[in-house]
Formats: C-alpha cells, sequence, structure tokens
C-alpha cells in the first residue's frame, strides 16, 4: 500500500510526464511545418515514449491500491527561435525530470517503500539514457552551426536515432 506522501508525489509525476508528451508533441509539429521531416519523426517518437513512461506510473499507483489521477496540464511552447533553441529546450526539460525522478528515489526511501524504490530503477535508468540522448544531439547540432547541408544531412540522421529509440524497452 502506497503512502499518502508517496501517492502525491507519483500522481505529479504523471503530469509531468503527460506534460511531457505535450511538450515533444508542439516540438514534433514546429519540426513538421519546418519541413524537418526527420526531426519531426523523432519528436513525435519522444511524445508517445512519454505517454509510456506516464501510463507505467498510472498503473503501478493503482496496482499499489492507489488512486492514479488525470490531471490539468501546462501548455508547452509552441514556437521556436531555431532547431538549436529547441533542442535545448529539450535538454534542460530532461534535466528537470530527472531531478524529479530523484527526489522521487529520495522519498520512497525515506518513506520506506522499497517496492516504489525499485519501481523506480527503471526511470533512473531512462534518464542517464535521455540526457545522453540529448546531449548528443545538441553536440551535432552545434557542429552544424549554419550549415544548411549539414542541417539537411542531420534531419536524415535523427531518423537512425528514432529507430533505436523505439526498440528501446520503453513499453511498461
Ligand atoms: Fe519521461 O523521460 Fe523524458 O521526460
Amino acid at each position: 500500500m502506497l503512502s499518502e506522501r508517496m501517492q502525491s508525489v507519483l500522481n505529479n509525476q504523471i503530469r509531468i510526464e503527460a506534460e511531457s508528451s505535450q511538450i515533444y508533441l508542439a516540438m514534433a509539429s514546429w519540426a513538421e511545418l519546418k519541413g524537418l521531416e526527420g526531426v519531426s519523426q523523432f519528436m513525435y517518437g519522444q511524445s508517445d515514449e512519454e505517454r509510456q513512461h506516464m501510463l507505467k506510473f498510472f498503473k503501478y499507483i493503482n496496482e499499489r491500491g492507489g488512486h492514479a489521477k488525470v490531471s490539468e496540464l501546462s501548455g508547452p511552447a509552441l514556437e521556436f527561435g531555431s532547431i538549436k533553441e529547441m533542442f535545448e529546450t529539450l535538454f534542460k526539460h530532461e534535466i528537470f525530470v530527472s531531478q524529479s525522478i530523484n527526489e522521487l528515489v529520495h522519498i520512497s526511501l525515506e518513506e520506506k517503500d522499497y517496492a516504489t524504490h525499485n519501481f523506480l530503477q527503471w526511470y533512473v535508468a531512462e534518464q542517464i539514457e535521455e540526457e545522453a540522448q540529448a546531449r548528443t544531439i545538441l553536440d551535432k547540432i552545434n557542429l552544424i552551426g549554419d550549415d544548411k547541408g549539414g542541417l539537411y544531412l542531420f534531419d536524415n540522421d535523427i531518423k537512425q536515432l528514432t529507430v533505436v529509440s523505439s526498440v528501446a524497452p520503453t513499453a511498461p
């Protein structure tokens, strides 16, 4: 059985994961309208992954006798100054999510909830992967600079990343 405190912070994480999904969906749309097919495909994939992250928390809370709640979400940014700015936003957001997961791990130990502590380890590993991926992408974007040809190749390249992430074990 989850403690009230544990249940409440896990429900808060449901909201964060749902917002992440919306943030990346908005990025997918922006990239699609800019003709960046690969980037947009990548963002649609990220958005789906975040929904899976959200559902995994959802099912866990209900399984442990709690009540998983759907809550109101804050709206994401719809426009970006550049592709670099968009990926910087993604990177910062992932760091924020990692901090939030770390806080949950901390609380699970305070609550002596070892089942939740164990459950959260999947997210700890996932965040390491997501941060590393965002960092790699940003490095590439910085290398390209203002080179249009480079951007074209990058847009093609990122399709590979989408394939890799979609076979990674992310489903609940
Ligand atoms: Fe849910 O991993 Fe990104 O935010």
